[in-house]
């Protein structure tokens, strides 16, 4: 069983994780994780405090000589901007952001001062995120399971991808400050950043995350939370400001009749093969062998120098917003963020699904089971070590 939990806060010392059930002889080196913070952090759109921030990991514990020993990995990655916090006495914020966890989180935790609630609800947590999922596409890898992202939308500034295959997409966004692999409609999407800085506002937009090589038969059918869809929507769903996910063109398919939505079999060689890939490589709620396609819509960040109207809760008086520091736009960084949560579930399903206390054994395992579908990779490779 592989888990993980993260803790700290945006403007505290540091962010931390552990992960724990990682099998042995894996091998991660800082820069594995370190260029997946970078890109979270970058990104057109991004605030002033990305100027302050150079996030680096550092690994505390389960890793010996650059290898994990089957022992928790514990990951820090230090807040720079804790120096110019720590000393600071600032006035309580009693006025919440329509949209932000303000309200509801100092009601639920009794918390006169919303800051409180913003140092844990921001999505500064991410990093950390992003670093434990970048872990999981170190362990995805030595299965040969790749995973990427791209920006499809941003406001209403939509790319137009329809000829462009997957693996082209994913590497095209990776040239984009905006991770979008369309460049007429990246010039589009910077110039409406622009536009909502200059008018004081924020954007959302639409990410897709991309995962390819992932075996047959992660996740299963035979229970409601074991399915794998409804565990990538949940844990996509739960980035900040996620507040819509679809597996494949989903939405698109419901208004579709049966006979041009299912991805239709063929014989190849005696092994079935499809030509469309509409299930977005689910079946059942079980990987099917094609890419899994996961796509989400990220609301606009609640903090808008453009008051919004509130009511101040320490006189109960009707009031504005108070603008604090911000970004204007964090869907790229967000793109970033949902591969680490995609690639996070698919190492949690391919440790259920295969097991494995070392690399070694989990690596043959899937090479096996690939070799023998219909088989138990599990009985094939105990008969084969028998032998
Ligand atoms: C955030 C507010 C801003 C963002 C932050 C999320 O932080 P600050 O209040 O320090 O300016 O920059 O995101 C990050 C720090 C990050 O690393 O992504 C919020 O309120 O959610």
């Amino acid at each position: 069983m592989l888990r993980f939990l993260t803790a700290g806060e945006s403007h505290g010392p540091c962010l931390t994780a552990i992960v724990e059930g990682l099998p042995s002889g894996l091998v991660i080196r800082a820069e594995d994780v370190n260029r997946h913070l970078r890109r979270r952090q970058a990104g057109y759109g991004r605030g002033a405090r990305q100027r302050i921030e150079r996030d680096e990991v550092r690994f505390l514990g389960g890793l010996v000589g650059g290898k994990t020993i089957g022992a928790p990995l514990a990951i820090l990655i230090p807040n720079r901007d804790w120096e110019n916090w720590r000393d600071r006495v600032v006035p309580p914020w009693t006025r919440p952001r329509p949209g932000h966890a303000d309200l509801a989180g100092a009601q639920k935790y009794a918390l006169d001062d919303m800051r409180l609630v913003a140092e844990r609800a921001s999505a500064r947590e991410t990093a950390a995120r992003v670093a434990v999922g970048a872990v999981a596409k170190v362990l995805l890898s030595c299965v040969g399971v790749e995973i990427g992202s791209y920006v499809e939308a941003i406001g209403e500034v939509a790319a137009s991808l329809a000829n462009v295959p997957l693996a082209q997409r994913l590497a095209l966004a990776l040239e984009s400050d905006v991770s979008c692999p369309d460049p007429e409609a990246a010039a589009r999407m910077r110039a409406r950043i622009d536009q909502a800085r200059a008018e004081g506002d924020s954007l959302g937009g639409i990410i897709v995350v991309v995962a390819l090589g992932v075996p047959v038969g992660l996740g299963s059918y035979v229970h409601w939370d074991r399915r794998l869809d409804g565990r990538l929507a949940r844990a996509v769903m739960g980035i900040q400001a996620i507040k819509g996910v679809e597996i494949g063109p989903a939405f698109e398919n419901a208004a579709l009749p049966g006979t041009q939505v299912h991805d239709q079999l063929y014989p190849d060689d005696r092994h079935p093969r499809r030509r469309t890939n509409r299930a977005g490589g689910l079946e059942g709620g079980m990987s099917n062998g094609e890419p899994i396609v996961v796509r989400a819509a990220m609301k606009p960040i609640p903090t808008t120098i453009k008051p919004l109207a509130t009511v101040d809760m320490a006189t109960g008086e009707a009031t504005t917003t108070e603008y604090q520091r911000s970004d204007v736009c964090a869907v790229p960084a967000a793109a970033v963020v949902g591969e680490a949560m995609v690639a996070w579930v698919l190492a949690e399903a391919l440790i259920e699904r295969y097991g494995g206390d070392d690399l070694g054994t989990l690596v043959r395992r899937v090479e096996l089971s690939a070799k023998h579908p219909g088989q138990s990779g599990l009985v094939q490779s105990i008969h084969e070590e028998g032998e």
